[in-house]
């Protein structure tokens, strides 16, 4: 069943308009390269400084969980820092654990009476889990949210390559 409560867009995240944007990050949350490197660079240290916090109170963010800081300089108001796991056999841990990294965002979106809210393709670069299983696990996971939570009143995956782009719209326009 479509949900009119997800959208799909091609671009850079660090210029979404929306409450929140998730960043796939590490556990260290000290920032890195792809996504992480970019939303960092585009809104500036206060987001790092928050991170520093985070780490003095609880040591990072275990993979499959979610922490919340300011956007900085971002159009967002918030950045949820998730961290996915790193495809290595793709054993069902490794798909529960990306689930669980999109479900948790959510959750810590609701508790912070966040609306909207946009999606990197979590995992699908540097963490080399494959597209098409990585795009499966979070239209599901996302959808499967969407109708137990109302509060929520828009999902954006923003796809950043052409070749997610083309699955999340495919498979967005099947069901
Ligand atoms: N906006 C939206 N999506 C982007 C952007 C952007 N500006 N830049 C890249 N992507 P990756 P991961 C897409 O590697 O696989 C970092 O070093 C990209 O095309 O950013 O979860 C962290 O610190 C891909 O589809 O994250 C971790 O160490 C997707 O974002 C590690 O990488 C995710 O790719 C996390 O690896």
């Amino acid at each position: 069943m479509t949900d009119a409560r997800i959208t799909v867009k091609q671009g850079d995240i660090t210029k979404t308009e929306v409450d929140a944007i998730v960043n796939a990050a590490n556990s260290s949350l000290l920032g890195g390269g792809g996504v992480d490197g970019a939303i960092h660079r585009a809104g500036g240290p206060a987001i790092l400084e928050e991170c520093y916090r985070i780490r003095e109170r609880q040591g990072g963010c275990k993979t499959g969980e979610a922490v919340i800081t300011t956007a900085g300089k971002l159009p967002a108001k918030y950045v949820i820092h998730t961290v996915g796991p790193v495809w290595n056999k793709g054993s069902e841990e490794e798909k529960t654990l990306l689930k669980n990294a999109y479900i948790n965002s959510l959750k810590l979106a609701m508790e912070n009476e966040v609306a909207t809210v946009a999606f990197p393709n979590i995992s699908t670069g540097i963490y080399r889990f494959p597209k098409k299983v990585a795009a499966e696990i979070a239209i599901d996971a996302v959808k499967a949210f969407l109708r137990k939570n109302r509060s929520i009143k828009q999902v954006v995956f923003v796809c950043f390559d052409q070749e997610n782009y083309e699955l999340y719209t495919s498979m967005m326009a099947e069901e």
